[in-house]
């Protein structure tokens, strides 16, 4: 017998994968929270009905969001996640031998829990001693740590609910004031076909906040239209990244055509966004 998980994104889009079984299931405090076994996409996890990643096709994301702002500061010393409570993007943020400090501002314990359990491919980074959870909202560690982090990396699921609130002009404004002269901030930015004025909004306040915003996309199958894109955001150019080493460790996505091309975008969408 075959299941299937179907993720309808609007009425007029739906999409699926097929699953062998279902992991984990539970209401937590704040959200649905499942972790399924794919057929072909490894072990899965999704909120409130939505994918957040899959163990074949998440290194797409979590390398894009965090190599980009990591490679352009350079030397990265104090780092800020925003979500990421399943430790995809703590991992490769751990590769940086100059990274002393790794915070993780996740809301629900149980997406960390279940994360450990579930994607042990993962290695376990919350074992690094540089790696600190803060079970918290992000609003309020924000208000409260101005000029703290040279890398910020919100790495949240989508704009629905709660999470509405961390695509707003408030969360943005607060993410630059938390970040050092020459920080950068990458965010989940989502889908340039389903959101594109959400996309346009971000984009303005970024660029009325930083000299050098600019947005990019990676290809994730799993994910709606078979991609995300990120909000690049800070004075320094991410073209400064292409001339910065990669981190000891593999690389499953990013090399440096994909790391420039990734800015590259189709024209439709780019007249949107930059005019
Ligand atoms: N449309 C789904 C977007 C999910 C983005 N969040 C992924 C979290 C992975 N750490």
């Amino acid at each position: 017998m075959s299941i299937w998980f179907t993720e309808e994104l609007h009425p007029y889009y739906r999409k699926g994968i097929r699953i062998k079984r279902v992991l984990a299931d539970e209401q937590t405090q704040y959200q649905h929270l499942q972790f399924v076994e794919t057929e072909f996409f490894g072990n899965a996890m999704i909120l409130d009905g939505i994918i957040q990643l899959t163990e074949r096709d998440n290194m797409g994301y979590h390398e894009m969001i965090t190599h980009v702002p990591l490679l352009a500061v350079g030397k990265p010393k104090r780092v800020l996640i925003v979500g990421g409570g399943d430790g995809g993007s703590l991992k490769q943020v751990l590769r940086y031998p100059s990274v002393e400090q790794v915070l993780v501002c996740e809301l629900d314990q149980r997406v960390v829990d279940l994360s450990r359990e579930h994607f042990a491919s993962f290695g376990d980074p919350w074992a690094d001693p540089r790696a600190e959870l803060l079970i918290r909202d992000a609003f309020g560690f924000l208000e409260e740590n101005p000029g703290q982090f040279d890398v910020i990396i919100s790495d949240t699921t989508d704009p629905i609910g709660m999470a509405e609130r961390l695509f707003s002009d408030e969360f943005y404004k607060l993410v630059v004031r938390a970040l050092t002269p020459h920080g950068a901030a990458a965010t989940q930015c989502e889908q340039p076909y389903f959101d594109t004025q959400l996309i346009k909004t971000i984009y303005q306040t970024a660029k009325m906040l930083t000299k050098n915003p600019a947005y990019y996309y990676a290809n994730i199958p799993t994910y709606p239209g078979g991609g995300i894109g990120f909000m690049y955001v800070s004075n320094t150019p991410w073209e400064n990244g292409l001339k910065t080493p990669y981190p000891a460790g593999v690389n499953e996505y990013i090399n440096p055509d994909i790391h420039k091309g990734a800015f590259a975008l189709p024209e439709f969408f780019r007249k949107e966004l930059y005019g």
